[in-house]
């Protein structure tokens, strides 16, 4: 139900990730404190603590979205941070949404590792009177009050835009592909899968095999590995992001074939590292998935602790570029 709504919602509000938005925080801030005990207490009383559940520390996408957090979310903005890392684990979350419960914060963030289990936290949360904002990733729930605001990218349609730039390319060559899934349960994982599928239906492009390889390098590596082990007539790779395709490119090089060329790469994300690979050739397209969404979480956040109503669904904007868009867009990449 919340899902549903949360596709149909996909619309309701896009918002450009901008400096603009980092401004507008940046001009709400709390008083400065003058260094003397008195100044210091009006600040406190004026600034919101925020618990954040991070999700781990998987991939160059996740460290780039700490870090816009971390950066937006400081003492000078209004905030008082409380940032933990979950290392890619449901109870580690569950555990530290219970202990900012405990501590009372103004507000609880959280990017859900998977999309399930999380009706009884969020209903300890909302017993508490403290709203709840989800970042990056969707909860399955079927009772959508018990979060405030959805701040992300539409997953569907990333893996629907990666879908549909494969079967414009390659349709009518068999092609046959191979997927590296992100970790199994999360929002990414299940809806880039989905969307990729939707659009390459139809075409002769035929995915042979599919396993997850948890968003990160290593692992992405392992299963790449395995996969050249089991078929040698691979011709595209599509993986959930950057990370494992990069992992895919080292075993690939190691099996002796050329990444690119004998066998296709479509990523989703469009970090750094990935965004070189695709100038170098060794990735043909990424569709981006842009983590700096500390800004929108800043300014929702003042929202929500100062009562007004604010957007259920804001969707993040992303591009898609092809190895010349890299070549063009690497010098001013910011993450
Ligand atoms: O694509 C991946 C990360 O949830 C959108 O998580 C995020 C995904 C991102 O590990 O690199």
């Amino acid at each position: 139900m919340s899902k549903n709504f949360r596709r149909a919602g996909a619309a309701l509000f896009v918002t450009a990730l901008t400096a603009a938005s980092l401004v507008a925080c940046s001009s709400e801030q709390a008083p400065q404190g003058g260094g003397d005990g008195g100044g210091e207490s009006a600040a406190a009383s004026d600034t919101i603590v925020l618990g954040f559940s991070q999700v781990g520390a998987e991939s160059g996408w996740r460290a780039a979205n700490t870090k816009s957090i971390q950066d937006t979310l400081t003492k000078e903005n209004g905030f008082d941070l409380k940032f933990s890392d979950a290392q890619q684990k449901q109870e580690n979350q569950i555990q530290a949404i219970r202990s900012y419960i405990q501590q009372q914060v103004d507000v609880i963030a959280f990017s859900p590792v998977v999309e399930t289990g999380w009706d009884a936290v969020l209903e300890e949360a909302k017993s508490a009177g403290i709203p709840v904002i989800l970042t990056d990733r969707a909860v399955n729930s079927e009772d959508d009050t018990l979060y405030e605001s959805f701040i992300g990218s539409d997953f569907v349609e990333e893996g629907k835009r990666a879908g549909e730039w494969a079967v414009e390319q390659y349709d009518g060559e068999g092609y046959k592909a191979v997927e590296l899934q992100g970790t199994t349960g999360a929002a990414p994982m299940i809806d880039r899968q989905q969307g990729f599928a939707d659009a390459i239906a139809g075409s002769d492009i035929e995915m042979i095999d599919s396993q997850t390889g948890n968003f990160t390098r290593t692992e992405g590596k392992q299963v790449m590995e395995g996969f050249l082990q089991k078929y040698d007539d691979i011709d595209l790779v599509f993986a959930h992001n950057d990370d494992m395709g990069l992992g895919a490119i080292e075993a690939i090089e190691a099996a002796g074939k050329v990444p690119g060329k004998d066998i296709k790469i479509i990523t989703v994300d469009g970090v750094k590292d990935g965004m070189q690979a695709l100038a170098d050739g060794k990735i043909n397209y990424i569709v981006e998935c842009n983590p700096l969404l500390g800004p929108d979480l800043a300014e929702i956040a003042k929202k929500v602790v100062a009562g007004e109503a604010v957007e259920k669904r804001i969707v993040t904007q992303d591009e898609a570029f092809d190895q010349e868009a890299a070549k063009a867009a690497l010098p001013d990449r910011q993450y």
